[in-house]
């Protein structure tokens, strides 16, 4: 058949067994490396793991255990480089297909490494906004607006701008896809000077917000720090100031 064909023509090392079966499906864990040394299966329709090189070069080693194409997923289609089974096995189903050098994309529209999807496509030329699964940086975990690359998961840094049309993230500070609105700068102190009393000869001073509370996503605000000073020789409270602009994500 076409897959044992393929594979005695790909300059594999076959020092285990290839079995082609109909069992029933098996319930294994996800295939995370590419040096397989416990049962696994991949999770995904087409799935596998791409070297992103012209042709597909990335090697797969199976140790010990077993690697299973179609069992939890029927009819599943992998693509690798080459398979070097050395000590382990490999299980295919009816139905299921192991391509050899065969190209893996995901589509990634604003090319910032997260997929739009966790679907894949073995193919030779690229789908529409594809780049190679090897581009990006976390293939199962997917993007919340596949139009702006600033937002992503992740993203670590803070914006003072809402995310611009386009996407489904448009005009939130969400940059970083947790549907939670983190701020930069996270003090609610107001600033407050209270002169009655003058304790201990001095002022009481508490730095924070110029207007009482802590700034919105992407407004500037004063914040003031306390400037001391004793209640004989000034007649009100002093005060530096540093203007910040929150930022969020
Ligand atoms: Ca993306
Ligand atoms: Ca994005
Ligand atoms: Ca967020």
């Amino acid at each position: 058949m076409d897959l044992k064909k393929t594979l005695l023509t790909t300059a594999i090392f076959l020092s285990a067994f290839l079995v082609m079966t109909s069992m029933s499906p098996v319930n294994a864990v996800v295939c995370s490396s590419t040096t397989i040394s416990s049962t696994c299966e991949f999770q995904y329709a087409k799935d596998g793991f791409d070297s992103g090189d012209a042709t597909n070069d990335q090697a797969v080693t199976v140790s010990s255990g077993t690697l299973i194409i179609g069992s939890s997923v029927p009819n599943q289609e992998l693509a690798i480089g080459k398979l070097i089974l050395n000590g382990g096995a490999v299980t295919i189903y009816d139905g299921a297909k192991l391509h050899l050098g065969a190209k893996i994309w995901m589509v990634d529209q604003d090319a910032d490494g997260y997929p739009a999807s966790t679907t894949q496509y073995i193919q030779e030329v690229a789908p529409a906004n594809g780049r190679r699964k090897a581009a990006m940086t976390l293939p199962i975990v997917t993007d919340c607006d596949d139009t702006q690359s600033n937002v992503r998961p992740n993203q670590t840094g803070f914006f003072t701008t809402a995310i611009p049309a386009g996407g489904p993230k448009a005009g939130t500070f969400d940059y970083n896809c947790d549907n939670v609105i983190t701020k930069q700068y996270t003090s609610s102190a107001a600033y407050a000077c209270n002169t009655t009393g003058c304790a201990d000869h001095y002022y009481t001073v508490v730095s924070g917000w110029a207007d009482g509370s802590n700034p919105a996503c992407g407004t500037t605000e004063a914040y003031r720090t306390a400037s001391y000073g004793t209640c004989a020789s000034l007649s009100a409270c002093n005060y530096g100031t540093t203007n910040y602009a929150q930022g969020c994500k």
